[in-house]
């Protein structure tokens, strides 16, 4: 009869270790999953390079890459910023700004994604460098 409960208990250790062990397995794969969702594994759809903190890359219309994006309408854009200076996606033009959309400034690896719901051409620009310009066409 003692040995019965010894065995039980035993039983119930054993069930309660195990079930533990499940959810530690599991939240582990969770955090794992998020950890995907970091800025580095992000799909870039426009790129802002190295270097183009300093004037020359508007020369060949490469602040941003690709500088002329399209998309269709409820789409949306993201853009990553690969350089080692901080940039901006911001919606107008220097000194015009449209207040559509504006990522404020970006650290290297940070990311910006914006969704499109209107047809239309909308210019962009870094905030922090003027000579930076970009374009998104909505269809
Ligand atoms: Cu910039």
């Amino acid at each position: 009869m003692e040995k019965k409960t010894i065995f039980l208990i035993w039983l119930i250790l054993i069930t309660i270790v195990g079930i533990t062990s499940s959810v530690i397995l599991l939240s582990h794969n969770i955090s794992d999953d998020q950890k995907s969702d970091n800025p580095k594994n992000i799909k870039a759809d426009v790129i802002m390079p190295t270097k183009v903190s300093r004037p020359g890359c508007e020369s060949t219309d490469s602040c941003y890459i690709p500088s002329k994006i399209e998309i269709k309408k409820g789409e949306s854009v993201t853009w990553v910023n690969q350089d080692a200076a901080f940039h901006s996606v911001t919606a107008g033009s220097y000194g015009e700004p449209s207040e559509l959309f504006d990522s404020t400034y970006l650290d290297p690896e940070e990311s910006f994604t914006f969704i499109f719901e209107n047809i239309g051409t909308y210019d962009y620009f870094c905030t922090l460098h003027p000579w930076m310009k970009g374009q998104v066409i909505v269809q």
